[in-house]
């Protein structure tokens, strides 16, 4: 008795090889899977059978180990239907275990969906959380906004503009026109609807460039404004830009009228000498033509006057007189300190304005942390603004008004370093 081995990829194959080759006598001795079905593999099945010498068909396939007789089971046909039992269970236990798999599968993706989602859920709740207590406290104050809805999108520039100082009227009216006009796709998110306020402040601050002198035309600018602002250091400020810092230099003179104080006179003439800058002080208006026709090969003069309270209507009217019998045209420039509140702020301006304001300036960015209050008088009064003096340095500390300059220092506060474009 001989001991066939025959392989294939499934048992019933396996048996019907042995069953061609050796014919239906031929006894299972046994069957068994010798390789698992991988990705790239078919499965391995082997069955050994034990057939008489003389029943071998043809040339017998290689030797199988099995050697002894008490191995020998079955006959082919009953084997065929163990075989086919074998393969079921395989097949069964295969698709049980690929079940097993699967279901373990879904239940790790149902159980990590489930964490995913709840977290989800949590976000989702939070965020509602923090939307209502904003807008527990944005409904609070909803009477002082005049019945303003603000979406809170809106609330953070809001928030930022508010305590910048600005009257609240203005900034309603700002909010009013950035919700009317705003593209709905930007109001999403708060720094879009930031960057859109930014735009439109910006567009509402007029603002007066700083103009090469045209040749043969002499421009005369007097600075007034209340005491200690910093009428003279600006003057000296703009003395040094004119004659020594711009591209195009002027030839700058100096007059004074600032002769009531004690050391006005000679704090302006030191400027003056240092610079090597013309200087005349006036003390009567009738005087004052004089002086200004000796300045006459002069391009620019600049004209320092006495710092007043702004309700000192006895100053304030000789001032006018001063400017009333000039020859030539007069540009007022009312300094003004970036410090002062709104309300001090407007009644000055209001008790200047009869001079016939032109421009104004502000001093003491350095000072402050509130720039709304200077948005919302240039807002009010509609008056350009020409520059801004951020220090006591003389001649660094100034800068040629610009809106973003401004915008910028009342959002984010004053920064030395934004200080790039000083006198430029
Ligand atoms: N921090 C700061 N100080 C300034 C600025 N501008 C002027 N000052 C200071 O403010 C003080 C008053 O400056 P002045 O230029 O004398 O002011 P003024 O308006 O001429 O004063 P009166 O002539 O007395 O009315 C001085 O100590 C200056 O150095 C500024 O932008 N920032
Ligand atoms: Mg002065």
């Amino acid at each position: 008795m001989k001991f066939l081995t025959f392989s294939a990829e499934s048992p019933a194959d396996a048996l019907n090889q042995a069953q061609v080759q050796c014919g239906e006598d031929a006894l299972v001795v046994s069957t068994k899977q010798v390789k698992k079905k991988s990705l790239n593999t078919p499965a391995l099945y082997e069955v050994v059978v034990a057939v008489e010498d003389s029943k071998t068909k043809q040339k017998p396939p290689k030797k199988s180990k099995y050697k002894s007789d008490k191995d020998v089971l079955l006959n082919i046909s009953e084997a065929a239907k163990q075989i086919s039992q074998i393969a079921k269970e395989t097949d069964k236990t295969l698709s049980l275990r690929k079940e097993k798999k699967i279901s373990q599968q879904k239940k790790m993706h149902n159980e990590n969906a489930g964490n995913v989602g709840e977290i989800k859920d949590e976000i989702v709740k939070l965020t509602d959380k923090i939307k209502i207590i904003q807008e527990m406290f944005w409904e609070e104050k909803s009477s002082s906004r005049n019945n303003l809805a603000i979406p809170p999108e809106f609330a953070e520039i809001y928030k930022l503009a508010k305590i910048s100082g600005i009257e609240s009227n203005h900034l309603d009216s700002v909010m009013r026109l950035t919700l009317e006009h705003m593209p709905l796709k930007m109001r999403h998110s708060s720094e879009s609807v930031k960057r859109y306020f930014q735009v439109l402040l910006r567009k509402m601050v007029p603002i007066r460039y700083e103009r090469e002198v045209e040749r043969g035309v002499k421009k005369i600018i007097m600075f007034v404004g209340p005491t200690g602002v910093g009428k003279t250091t600006t003057i000296a400020k703009l003395a040094a830009r004119f004659s020594y810092i711009k591209e195009r230099r002027d030839k700058v003179g100096i007059i004074t009228l600032d002769t009531y104080r004690i050391g006005a006179v000679e704090q302006l003439f030191q400027y003056a000498k240092m610079m090597k800058l013309p200087m005349e002080d006036v003390i009567e208006p009738s005087d004052f033509n004089s002086a200004l026709r000796s300045l006459s090969h002069c391009s620019t003069i600049l004209i320092d006057t006495v710092g007043s309270s702004q309700y000192d209507k006895d100053k304030l009217t000789k001032l006018n007189q001063f400017i009333q019998n000039s020859e030539y045209e007069i540009d007022v420039n009312l300094v003004l300190s970036a410090g002062s509140k709104f309300e001090d702020l407007k009644s000055t301006y209001k008790n200047f304005s009869f001079l016939n304001i032109d421009t104004l300036i502000f001093t003491k960015f350095d000072e402050t942390k509130t720039f709304g209050t200077v948005f919302s008088l240039i807002y009010d009064i509609n008056k350009p603004v020409s520059y801004f003096s951020i220090g006591q340095e003389v001649p660094d500390d100034i800068v040629v008004a610009n809106s973003d300059f401004l915008i910028e220092c009342m959002l984010n506060g004053f920064k030395r370093r934004q200080n790039a474009n000083t006198s430029k």
